[in-house]
């Protein structure tokens, strides 16, 4: 059960961050306006926003969830305790963006850690699934960040894994083309179906066309999914979810997805 998340929206210098994709400079009008019908999504699924300023320092900081990983207390683990891991962004011009963050974090959280050097960690790399974590190594995550965050993980109970992504085209993060739906289920694009990690898993495939919509996000009762996508949305529809469709074709021209909006807790 989620009850917060926190959110930042773009920043009128949004344009200027970090992208590998070929769709046109996004639209800021636009982009603040689909900002605030997913605050209002986060808000209809249950949870509590709060929401930081936007920075211009940091073109790309409206991606909060790239800053930090959120671990919560597991059910039975004596300890009982949660904690917030910090991360270290892989792109040097991030790194600065977890400061941001951790003030308001620390007032949820207690514990904090944080990756080090030689480590690079980003949010979008880390997939939680129950009592496991997946842990991308992709161009931002190296192996000397998935490794200490495993560390930490084990520490509060988890077990992880890493998923080797530098060889898979078009995605950044692993939770571009995977997302834990509850149930032991992963929404999961073609190119990582058959990874041996996700066999233990109900898998809803996301076909090559529709890749894009792998990026969605379990909150409570629904699953909020990009607007765009109906064969992917119909199927999770047929296996009982309500969807919740939010459009974000602008955050999408700067390799943004659903997860990538928000930190939820
Ligand atoms: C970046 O390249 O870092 C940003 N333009 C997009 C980050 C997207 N974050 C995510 O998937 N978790």
């Amino acid at each position: 059960m989620f009850t917060n998340a926190i959110v930042r929206p773009p920043a009128a210098n949004f344009a200027k961050g970090l992208t590998t994709q070929n769709l046109g400079a996004p639209d800021y009008a636009r982009a603040l306006k689909q900002h605030a019908a997913y605050c209002d999504a986060l808000e209809q699924c249950g949870l509590r926003l709060t929401r930081l300023e936007a920075d211009e320092r940091y073109p790309d900081s409206t991606f909060v969830e790239d800053t930090a990983v959120i671990v919560p207390a597991l059910p039975g683990y004596q300890a009982g305790a949660s904690c917030v891991i910090l991360t270290r962004p892989g792109a040097p011009g991030r790194v600065e963006e977890v400061n941001g963050v951790a003030g308001s974090l620390s007032r949820f959280f207690p514990e904090l850690h944080s990756i080090r050097e030689p480590g690079t960690l980003d949010g979008g790399d880390v997939c939680e699934a129950e009592d496991h974590f997946f842990i991308g190594i992709s161009r931002r995550t190296n192996e000397a960040g998935a490794q200490q965050l495993a560390k930490l993980l084990a520490e509060y109970a988890y077990t992880s894994t890493f998923i080797e992504i530098r060889n898979v085209k078009n995605i950044l993060h692993l939770k571009s083309g995977l997302a834990y739906l509850g149930d032991n289920r992963l929404a999961v694009i073609d190119a990582l179906a058959n990874h041996e990690e996700f066999r233990r898993y109900d898998c809803v495939r996301v076909s090559a066309t529709e890749q894009y919509a792998a990026n969605c996000v379990r909150i409570n009762e629904y699953v909020l999914v990009s607007a765009g996508f109906p064969v992917f949305e119909k199927a999770l529809q047929h296996l009982g979810y309500k969807t919740f469709s939010v459009e974000i074709t602008e955050f999408q021209k700067m390799d943004g997805g659903l997860s990538c909006l928000s930190l939820r807790f």
